[in-house]
């Protein structure tokens, strides 16, 4: 398998393509594109050295160099992953976000349409667009409600899913008008090594380490759905190799908490891990204004990947948010790069 990966130097394709060369038995090739914004980190591949990988600096915008990677390499699938992915940006600078995730995703499904339409034979038959979302697009539950599933209709509520929303709405129009073999899924909440500081769980840990206030938004009671960011690398792959052409596929943890549940959780594991005799780290919760537009929860119906595909989690809550702990314990000097940075303190500034 020849794989073209967009926004591989993120947090989940980072992840997905140190999972995927663990597998040394196939005569695999990953091609890595990725624009390296404030969220893309060379830091986050610096220690693969494998022929087998390669990383081009560049934008899914400019379409000609996406067909040109794509020929060049005679690439057998696109693994999109590229995208502006954080809620509280989307909020601040919209526009970005349609920039990057729905023109941008225009602008690789039309390279995408145009070498598959070069190909011919067991090659174009077994090309696929593998387009990576979120379960952000269906909206907000409320308590009581039904996980989402994947013939829940689209109800995004901020501009980052909204502009998700869209991106998914054109990948099934390029099955459905022009026969693209595409495939699509939906994720809930990764977690796990390499996540960029502005999201939950990291923000949560790098904070309490330097002793500053851990900001909850509202009352801490909104829920989300975890899933450890190996698992969801484990589901890619399945969907990939398995999954049925034109099919929507949910990814999930069935790990339904409460932000106030995982940030305590964390100041339990910190407790243990880093902690002082004379001090908890529950002290540093903050109650702050909560995020516009907040989604009060998110749960995702998984029957269908694990009936059709044979895919579950395999990592508990527990576990993984050890793991990860330990991860950013052991690793205070990518930590350091990023914080030091300037347009990070933007983002992280909120807490200082
Ligand atoms: P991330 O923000 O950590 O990484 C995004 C990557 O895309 C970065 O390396 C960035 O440099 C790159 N990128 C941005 N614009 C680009 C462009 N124009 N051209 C090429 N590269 C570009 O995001 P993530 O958390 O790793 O998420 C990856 C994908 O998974 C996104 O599509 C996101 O919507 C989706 N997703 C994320 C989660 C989650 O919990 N993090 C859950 C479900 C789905
Ligand atoms: O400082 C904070 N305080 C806080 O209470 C931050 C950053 C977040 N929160 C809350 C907001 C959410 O309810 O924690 C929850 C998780 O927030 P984020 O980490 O920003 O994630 P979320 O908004 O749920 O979106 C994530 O999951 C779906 C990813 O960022 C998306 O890319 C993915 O699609």
């Amino acid at each position: 398998m020849k794989l073209l990966i967009t926004g591989g130097c993120g947090f989940i394709g980072s992840n997905l393509i140190r999972h995927l060369l663990q597998d040394t038995n196939g005569t695999l090739r990953i091609v890595n594109l990725d624009a390296l914004t404030y969220a893309g980190n060379p830091a986050n591949l610096a220690d693969i050295d494998d022929p087998r990988y390669r990383f081009f600096h560049g934008t899914i915008l400019d379409t000609p160099l996406m067909s040109r990677l794509l020929d060049d390499h005679q690439i057998d699938a696109v693994l999109h992953l590229a995208a502006e992915s954080h809620v509280d940006r989307s909020i601040e600078a919209p526009g970005d976000f349609i920039q990057t995730n729905v023109v941008g995703t225009l602008s690789l499904l039309q390279a995408s349409l145009g070498y598959w339409q070069s190909l011919s034979g067991a090659q174009k038959e077994s090309f696929r667009f593998l387009h990576v979302s979120t379960d952000e697009v269906f909206g907000s539950l409320e308590g009581s409600d039904p996980a989402f599933s994947e013939t829940t209709p689209y109800q995004p509520s901020s501009p980052y899913s909204a502009s998700k929303a869209g991106s998914d709405h054109l990948v099934r129009s390029f099955f459905h008008t022009f026969g693209l073999p595409v495939l699509v899924t939906n994720c809930s909440n990764n977690y796990g090594s390499y996540q960029f500081p502005e999201k939950l769980i990291p923000l949560m840990i790098l904070n309490a380490l330097e002793g500053k206030a851990l900001p909850i938004y509202g009352k801490g009671d909104n829920i989300r759905d975890w899933l450890h960011v190996v698992d969801h690398c484990r589901g890619l792959e399945a969907v990939l190799k398995k999954g049925r052409v034109g099919e929507t596929y949910n990814i999930g943890g069935r790990c339904e908490k409460t932000n106030l549940e995982v940030v305590d959780s964390l100041c339990s594991l910190l407790d243990e891990l880093a902690g002082r005799k004379d001090f908890s780290h529950t002290s540093l919760k903050t109650f702050v204004q909560d995020r516009p537009g907040h989604d009060k929860r998110y749960a995702m119906n998984i029957g269908k990947i694990e009936k059709e595909l044979g895919w579950e989690p395999q990592e508990t809550f527990a576990s993984g948010l050890r793991k990860t702990v330990l991860w950013y314990l052991e690793n205070r000097e990518w930590c350091r790069n990023i914080t030091e940075k300037n347009y990070s303190r933007q983002r992280l500034g909120i807490i200082v």
